[in-house]
């Protein structure tokens, strides 16, 4: 179940800026995010927020938010789609999963 995320949770997502500020990158690839739904006013840490993660905002939907590293959150995992059992489909052609089977 998604549940996490549906009740609002702050969920990490698996990018950073750390290298160029403002300039995302997926973890695993090193790779420019070629999606976002950055929140209102988002990415607004500048140096002292350098995670992605989602924040429910007043419109009552989870969107991305930079976040300081070091905050507690919760995670999702990935798997390839060939192995997915179930899911959202959220990111470069995989399945993402909040905290299940991982
Ligand atoms: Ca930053
Ligand atoms: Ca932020």
């Amino acid at each position: 179940m998604c549940t996490v995320a549906e009740r609002g949770v702050e969920v990490w997502l698996g990018a950073r800026d750390l290298k160029r500020d403002g300039q995302f990158t997926w973890n695993n690839s090193a790779t420019y995010l070629d999606y976002t739904d950055w929140g209102p006013k988002e990415p607004n840490g500048y140096y002292h927020e350098d995670c992605l993660a989602t924040h429910l905002y007043r419109d009552g939907k989870l969107h991305w938010n930079d976040r300081a590293c070091a905050a507690r959150n919760f995670f999702v995992c990935e798997k390839s789609v060939a192995t997915a059992g179930c899911g959202e489909k959220l990111l470069n052609g995989y399945n993402t999963f909040i905290n299940k089977d991982c």
